[in-house]
């Protein structure tokens, strides 16, 4: 009976912490985050690389609860709005850089596309207020194969 008590107990302590982290850890008002490369309207002749900066602000791996550090993520044509109550999905528009990575090489299909970086904590969750980048416009060229059919 004891055993049963502590794991309720335990479980209600995860549920309760949770809930607690789900508030966001509060990042710098100074804490800036930008895409290096590439720039707003630019036209691709195919794949490319993207890559991340971030000012004020440190990048670690995820799961690494430093203060003022997290990782990168790469939003590709989402129009939804950041909730900052809820980590941050994990599909193929929403990239985890979980790794501490801070470039990538992007290969997306013909027409524009729209890029946004949004720095989330150990546990994915967007900072408060968010750390987001400018969202940038990408236009991505057919390639000459398929121009041709
Ligand atoms: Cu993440």
């Amino acid at each position: 009976m004891k055993i049963v008590c502590w794991f309720a107990l335990s479980a209600a302590l995860v549920l309760f912490s949770n809930a607690a982290y789900s508030q966001g850890k509060t990042a710098p008002k100074d804490a800036k985050l930008y895409f290096i490369t590439p720039h707003d309207g630019q036209r691709m002749k195919g794949g490319f690389w993207a890559r991340f900066g971030l000012r004020n602000m440190g990048v670690t791996h995820a799961g690494d609860d430093y203060q003022n550090s997290g990782h990168h993520h790469l939003l590709i044509d989402v129009n939804e709005p950041i909730d900052s109550k809820e980590p941050i999905p994990q599909d193929k528009s929403h990239l985890h850089f979980g790794a501490g990575q801070t470039e990538t090489f992007l290969e997306l299909p013909p027409g524009p596309h729209t890029l946004q970086l949004v720095l989330g904590d150990a546990k994915h969750y967007p900072f408060e207020p968010p750390v987001v980048s400018e969202k940038i416009t990408v236009r991505v060229r057919p390639a000459i194969s398929a121009r041709s059919k």
